[in-house]
């Protein structure tokens, strides 16, 4: 299968330099428009400032496309929900019928990784979703994670799932858990979850070392790397919490499955604390993207 990539992204990987994948879900179901364009472009901007190369992934016209333009970036912002959420499973479909589709982290990874790109930065990743024990709604990010050469920076995972499941299947999975400077696996909107990561590296060469330890070892599957929200920008727990409840509350109630429930968590919660939510999410990407950047750059020194 052809990626197509820019020119700035293919010199990049020819010269081994940091390109940092960025997914295109999060434009289009996880922020509203237009905060959700204008923290695409200024998590690009980041990158660069530290010295990296962005590549936002998705699907235009039915190609797969790894380092969209600022106006495509622009066009997954507006039509927000109106381009489909494209996991591993819906990949064929958009492909055929030459459609856009919104890349999730499962896909980001698939495509980055034909790229040969080895870094993805994004705010949080699917994973077990509570009462999964009878709905076995299990975001496919976690078996990409398992299978796919692509190490992804995030937050941690939001409580609107069953942290200490998603744990358990990472864990399956042969998936390395890192903590960014924590033992604690954050929680995205927060910094800490009572659960423990894998291992808590100190530093970004220690990051670096160990990414490389498993490509040098060949073995394949991804690596996550949680980084905790910055302190000033992250939520009251118990408060946050009270709110992912009423909101998982809600989404049963009106019976929504399936695909839909992140994206109908994720705006239900930017509504009900009135945006807070929303400044947390971008902040907490702002900061995995630079933390994610110097990771790479230690990576390919
Ligand atoms: N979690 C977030 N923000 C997001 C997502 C998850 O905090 O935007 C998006 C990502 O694209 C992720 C997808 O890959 O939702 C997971 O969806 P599902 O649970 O349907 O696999
Ligand atoms: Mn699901």
């Amino acid at each position: 299968m052809k990626v197509r990539t820019n020119e700035e992204v293919s010199k990049a990987l020819a010269e081994h330099k940091p390109v940092i994948a960025l997914e295109s879900t999060i434009i289009s179901h996880g922020m509203p428009y237009p905060q959700n364009v204008e923290t695409a472009l200024k998590v690009e901007a980041i990158i660069r400032e530290h010295g990296g190369v962005p590549a936002t992934v998705g699907i235009i016209d039915g190609e797969a496309v790894v380092g969209m333009t600022p106006e495509e970036i622009e066009e997954f912002g507006k039509r927000g929900l109106g381009i489909p959420k494209v996991s591993r499973r819906d990949i064929p479909v958009i492909l055929a019928n030459k459609s856009w589709g919104a890349s999730t982290v499962a896909t980001t990874m698939i495509l980055a990784a034909k790229a040969g790109v080895e870094f993805f930065v994004t705010g949080g990743i699917g994973g077990v979703h509570r009462g999964a024990e009878t709905t076995f709604d299990i975001s496919a990010d976690l078996e990409e994670l398992g299978n796919t050469n692509v190490t992804v920076i995030c937050a941690g995972a939001k409580a609107i799932l069953d942290l200490p499941k998603t744990l358990e299947i990472l864990e399956t999975k042969g998936v390395p858990v890192l903590g960014f400077q924590t033992d604690e696996l954050p929680a995205f909107y927060t910094r800490k979850s009572e659960l423990k990561v894998d291992h808590k590296v100190e530093s970004y060469s220690e990051a670096a070392e160990i990414i490389r330890a498993k490509r040098e070892f060949g073995l394949d599957g991804g690596v996550l790397i949680t980084n905790p929200i910055p302190e000033e920008y992250s939520m009251d727990a118990d408060a946050i919490n009270a709110v992912i409840d009423s909101a998982i509350k809600e989404m049963d109630e009106k019976g929504i499955k399936g695909k839909e429930c992140t994206p109908f968590l994720l705006a239900k919660i930017a509504e009900i604390t009135g945006g807070k939510s929303l400044e947390s999410n971008i902040q907490l990407v702002f900061n995995n993207a630079a933390v994610g950047t110097e990771i790479a750059k230690e990576y390919y020194k």
